[in-house]
């Protein structure tokens, strides 16, 4: 656990850390591989830079203790990448793999009409984004202003549409067609 006080240092660190490994690696000066890897020598510089002294055990803390496990550092520890979320080209060499018979997505009631129109779109980012339980939809939803609302996706059902799991457990499709969403009947008050 981070000491008390450190809590919002680790989240502006994380949050720089995907700015580069998702987004902007010409923000940290660095470059992403195909498959989404950044060399830990050009980031910590890139961290320190926005952040004053930065080691690799320091590094190693904002990984360990990301409240998503948002990144991961290859098996030799020399190379380190986002699990997911990105919008730069990269190709995560993830198998697919059949999905659960249900998933679950977490947004908020202004954007149902559109949803059950066009069913759920990627936007910017690579893939749609799924999440394994209700609770983790909930707090995905939960980030956009307004109500929040769960859809429960067929995902079983949805036949030619590949499914990937991402090191972080999110679940990942290109797009889900309407007639496999349903809006859970839960009641979230706005916040
Ligand atoms: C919505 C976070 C209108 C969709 C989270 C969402 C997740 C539509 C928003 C990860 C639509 C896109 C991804 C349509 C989809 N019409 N709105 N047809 N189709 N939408 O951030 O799933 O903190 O790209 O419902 O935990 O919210 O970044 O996707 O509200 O895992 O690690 O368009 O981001 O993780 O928003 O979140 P996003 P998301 P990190």
């Amino acid at each position: 656990m981070p000491a008390k006080g450190q809590g919002d240092s680790l989240k502006r660190i994380s949050k720089f850390l995907a700015l580069i490994l998702r987004h902007d690696p010409g923000a940290g000066n660095i470059r992403l591989d195909a498959e989404g890897w950044a060399e830990v020598e050009h980031v910590l510089p890139a961290l320190a830079t926005r952040f004053g002294d930065f080691d690799r055990a320091r590094l190693e803390e904002v990984v360990r203790t990301n409240d998503k496990s948002r990144y991961a550092f290859n098996p030799k520890g020399d190379k380190i990448r986002a699990n997911q979320g990105h919008s730069v080209p990269v190709d995560l060499g993830l198998p697919a793999v059949e999905p659960p018979p249900v998933l679950y997505h977490g947004t908020a009631a202004r954007f149902l009409g559109r949803i059950l129109e066009q069913g759920l779109n990627k936007g910017k980012r690579h893939h749609v984004h799924l999440s394994p339980d209700i609770a983790t939809a909930l707090n995905v939803g939960g980030r956009r202003s307004g109500e929040t609302i769960v859809l429960e996706v067929q995902s079983r059902k949805m036949q030619g549409h590949s499914f990937f799991r991402s090191a972080n457990d999110v679940w990942l499709t290109d797009h889900v067609p309407p007639q496999f969403l349903r809006v859970l009947p839960l009641s979230i008050p706005p916040r």
